[in-house]
């Protein structure tokens, strides 16, 4: 069963996504944040790796992400 706030944060994932591996990296991100200068970027993304990457293996899977909001 998934329910609608899943399917929505899978929605939100996959534009981060952009190799489409499961895994948000930091290329994925840069590249997704058009608006922002890498360095910004880079800061987001180790704000953001902070508190959803488990493991710490520098990478975000949905799962991760899926244990913060779900
Ligand atoms: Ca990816
Ligand atoms: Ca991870």
């Amino acid at each position: 069963m998934v329910d609608k706030s899943e399917l929505a944060l899978k929605n939100i994932f996959d534009l981060i996504d952009l190799n489409k591996d499961g895994k948000i990296s930091q290329a994925d991100f840069l590249a997704a944040q058009k608006g922002l200068t890498d360095a910004e970027a880079k800061a987001q993304f180790d704000k953001l790796a902070s508190l959803w990457d488990d493991n710490k293996d520098g990478e975000i899977t949905f799962d991760e992400l899926k244990a913060k909001y779900m």
